[in-house]
């Protein structure tokens, strides 16, 4: 028995010292001390030894696994440090290599021009704010003194979600709930998305984006309104440019006018750009209506204030000299990388 153990012990380094990788090691491994291995016979059979001798035999059978044992153990680490070693050589990395350069997006020309007139009325102290899309048609229709009848209010023109909640046709109702919420004096304007049920064409889609601003303070007058709007445009469209008012109407406001720009493509000489007659429409504007500042709690014998809007993508077009607004919205990034 003692010569057999020696001899599978004999065997199984030959073997261990012959695997050239794990997985023959393991091999090897299972062939002796598996469930059907040698030395795992040799144990099975340990019934038929006399039993005076068993625990003699035992003991080598035991002593034999622990060398096998210990030399796989050993030859396991060494083979696997060999292929690790194998591994790294293999799959060497070049940090010094160029990366692939990722690609970069682009800010979008709506994006540059809010982010431009945004800075300018800051710069005058303005407040930037933000208010809901989804309104209650009391912010975006009653408290603008726009009544039931009003064309604006039908449903051909405004997305309803109920009778009394729909998709804001301006962002005028953020001023509203300001005018609710704190006291004059206040200069805020409310950039954002607006939605009204226009079919798409170069100059129309049923969302597009507005800023709308207003000054309530004591003693606020139209000169103040013409002093600022005149100095937004000089800022934004350059310091020769002239501006002209031209009367209007808004429920919201009392007076109420349009505001043109001269052209700043032939400077007011008339070309194609501004269809010959020198000016191009910017924006609406008035003296807030008292009815307007009474409803949001604001006493109209103690303030005054005045307010525009304008359409963003109608100024992204006209400084980019964009000709189809639909341009905005596809995301194409060879229309995108030019600005
Ligand atoms: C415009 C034109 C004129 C306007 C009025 C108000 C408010 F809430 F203060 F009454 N917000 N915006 C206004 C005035 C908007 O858009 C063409």
């Amino acid at each position: 028995m003692k010569e057999k153990l020696q001899k599978i012990r004999e065997n199984a380094m030959q073997e261990i010292q012959a695997s050239d990788g794990l997985a023959k090691l393991n091999d090897v491994r299972v062939a002796f001390l598996g469930k059907k291995g040698e030395l795992t016979a040799v144990l099975k059979s340990m019934k038929e030894v006399a039993p005076e001798d068993r625990p003699q035999v035992g003991q080598w059978v035991n002593e034999t696994r622990a060398a096998i044992e210990k030399m796989l153990e050993e030859t396991k680490a060494r083979l696997e440090a060999a292929e690790l070693e194998a591994k790294l050589k293999h799959e060497v990395i070049d940090v010094t290599l160029p990366a692939k350069r990722s690609k970069l997006g682009h800010s979008h020309p709506n994006a540059v021009v809010l982010d431009e007139v945004e800075r300018i009325f800051v710069g005058m102290g303005y407040e930037v704010v933000e208010g809901p899309e989804v309104e209650y048609d009391y912010y975006n229709f009653e408290a603008l003194n726009i009544p039931a009848n009003h064309p604006a209010k039908d449903e051909q023109d405004t997305f309803y979600i109920n009778d009394k909640i729909l998709l804001r046709t301006q962002t005028s109702p953020v001023q509203v709930r300001v005018m609710e919420s704190k006291k004059p004096p206040i200069r805020m304007i409310a950039p954002g998305r607006v939605f009204r049920a226009d079919e798409v064409d170069a100059t129309h889609s049923p969302s597009f984006h507005q800023i709308e601003g207003m000054v309530i303070d004591k003693n606020i007058t139209f000169a103040d309104l013409k002093g600022t709007l005149g100095e937004f445009v000089r800022k934004l469209f350059g310091s020769n440019t002239k501006v002209k008012f031209r009367p209007h109407h808004f429920p919201f406001t009392e007076p109420s006018a349009e505001m043109d720009v001269s052209c700043f493509k032939c400077g007011g000489k008339g070309c194609r750009f501004c269809k010959g007659s020198g000016w191009i429409e910017i924006l609406g504007c008035g003296m807030i209506h008292p009815k307007v500042l009474k409803m949001s709690g604001i006493d109209p014998q103690e303030y005054s204030g005045f307010a525009f809007g304008v359409g963003l993508e109608r100024i992204t077009l006209l400084k980019y000299e964009i000709d189809d607004m639909r341009l905005l919205y596809e995301n194409d990034d060879r229309f995108l990388s030019q600005f």
